[in-house]
């Protein structure tokens, strides 16, 4: 067994009698209610699924493992004359809710070099693809093409002990998590650069370092690639990315089929395709503003537009956020330090002076803030990747360490099958009838 992997079987070990006391000594506690609004309204809010990857503070954003961004981007160990941490470091403290030292981050960066190989036949699935597909339905076929590679499905076949299922779902992901990013480059270069063709990976270099220097980019692109990477891996559990990725491999699909699945989620545009729809919408604005940077007024004038139009401002509003998205901020404060007269950003910073109050003024948006996908694409726009359609890519590869990591632990604690119980909406209606009556009879 490598450090990791050690490090984290003995975590497993500490926390498996934590769950079977809370299942033995309170199983029927009750510790929510569920309302007819939160049933048909998507189950927002239901505390029913449980993750010790990362917590969401309505109030103050994400925490990994207890650690704010700011934290764990000051704390990870970075590579040599970088500014943003080792990616593989933060899949280290995702799984073991340890910070790494930097010896241990290094071991762990030969790992991933080790599981880095692609095998030819992916390269084909993707080279099968229109040169006008979407890169979201490309990486997920990409994805499920390796499904035949899983350690934890041979095994399974020949009768693996259920206590056993974390150790090859954690080959699993970890071979899978080091191979995203040159899959993720393989399909920008054959898309947007057939030209230049398929970079070979440099082995001198991280995970971020590999992936920047694959799509031809240089520094710091390297640098926003850690930095993307970590802020877009986790957001809790209930996310339809990161539940869709619990929920198919809840019925023991092996993390293949439910890493593809979690992509299928991810390119929708209420989710992760967000970040493409918010640069297709700042570009019309440059457009009709022939570049020029907009008053307050014009500004105001086209955000009512888009809302007038029906449509929703993308990279506003969240489903669990109740103020500015920390992914958002660290981003703006990366803008500032490194791009600041970039014409885009201007434009973003600007709508950040607006946005808000005319969401509040709608009245609708329970979050009138701006989320991460406001900043992602500017950042991306400015180190040339402009094919905004790629940007839900590098969301994909960062999100999987959540989403992977969790798998792992799922796996490990023996979380069951998910079966949440469905009503029609004529038993609804009778559950809610009483009430009606006895209003009646007074
Ligand atoms: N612009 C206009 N209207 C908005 C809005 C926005 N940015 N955000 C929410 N609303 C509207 C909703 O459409 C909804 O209207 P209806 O009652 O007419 O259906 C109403 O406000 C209440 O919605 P809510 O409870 O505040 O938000 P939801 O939990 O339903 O949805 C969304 C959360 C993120 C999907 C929503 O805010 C949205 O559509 N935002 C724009 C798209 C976006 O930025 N998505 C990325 C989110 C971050 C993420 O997951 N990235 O992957």
């Amino acid at each position: 067994m490598n450090n990791l992997k050690e490090k984290l079987y003995q975590k497993i070990q500490e926390h498996r009698p934590r769950i079977t006391q809370l299942l033995e000594e309170h199983g029927d506690t009750v510790i929510d209610n569920v309302t007819v609004a939160q049933v048909i309204g998507g189950m927002r809010g239901i505390k029913s699924l449980v993750t010790d990857i990362s917590y969401l503070d309505p109030f103050e954003g994400i925490r990994y493992r207890g650690f704010t961004l700011p934290e764990v981007l000051a704390k990870l160990p970075k590579p040599d004359r970088a500014n943003m941490p080792f990616v593989e470091g933060l899949y280290y403290l995702l799984l073991t809710g340890e910070i790494p030292t930097k010896e241990e981050v290094e071991s762990l960066v030969v790992d991933f070099k080790n599981r880095r190989v692609v095998p030819r036949y992916v390269w084909d699935v993707i080279d099968a693809f229109p040169s006008n597909s979407h890169p979201m339905a490309i990486l997920s076929a990409a994805v499920m093409s390796l499904e035949r590679e899983s350690h934890f499905s041979s095994n399974y076949k020949n009768g693996i002990n259920k206590m056993d299922y974390w150790s090859t779902t954690y080959e699993d992901a970890t071979n899978l998590l080091a191979k995203m990013p040159l899959i993720g480059a393989y399909i920008y270069n054959k898309l947007y650069h057939p030209e230049k063709g398929h970079r070979y990976p440099d082995p001198s270099l991280d995970l971020g370092g590999n992936f920047a220097y694959m799509m031809g980019k240089d520094s710091p692109y390297d640098d926003v690639s850690r930095m993307y990477f970590i802020i877009h891996a986790d957001h809790e559990s209930g996310n339809v990315s990161a539940h869709t990725g619990h929920l198919v491999a809840s019925s023991l699909s092996d993390i293949y089929y439910a890493t593809s699945a979690m992509i299928n989620g991810l390119a929708g545009p209420l989710h992760g395709l967000a970040n493409q729809e918010v640069l297709r919408w700042l570009q019309g604005l440059m457009e009709q503003m022939k570049g020029e940077i907009p008053s307050e007024e014009d500004l105001k004038a086209y955000v009512w537009d888009t809302l007038n139009s029906g449509q929703v401002i993308p990279g506003y509003g969240h489903a669990v956020l109740r103020k500015t998205d920390p992914r958002y901020t660290v981003q703006r404060e990366f803008c500032l330090k490194n791009m600041p007269e970039d014409p885009l950003f201007k434009y973003v910073d600007a709508l950040y002076k607006v946005v808000p109050d005319i969401l509040r003024e709608q009245g609708k948006a329970k979050n009138p803030w701006p989320n991460v996908d406001a900043q992602s694409g500017v950042v991306q726009w400015h180190y040339g990747v402009t094919q905004y359609d790629f940007y839900t890519v590098l969301f994909a590869i960062g999100r999987s360490f959540g989403v992977l990591s969790n798998i792992i632990w799922d796996r490990a604690l023996g979380y069951p099958l998910e079966r949440p119980k469905s009503i029609t909406t004529e038993m609804l209606e009778k559950m809610v009838e009483p009430k009606n009556e006895l209003a009646s009879m007074t």
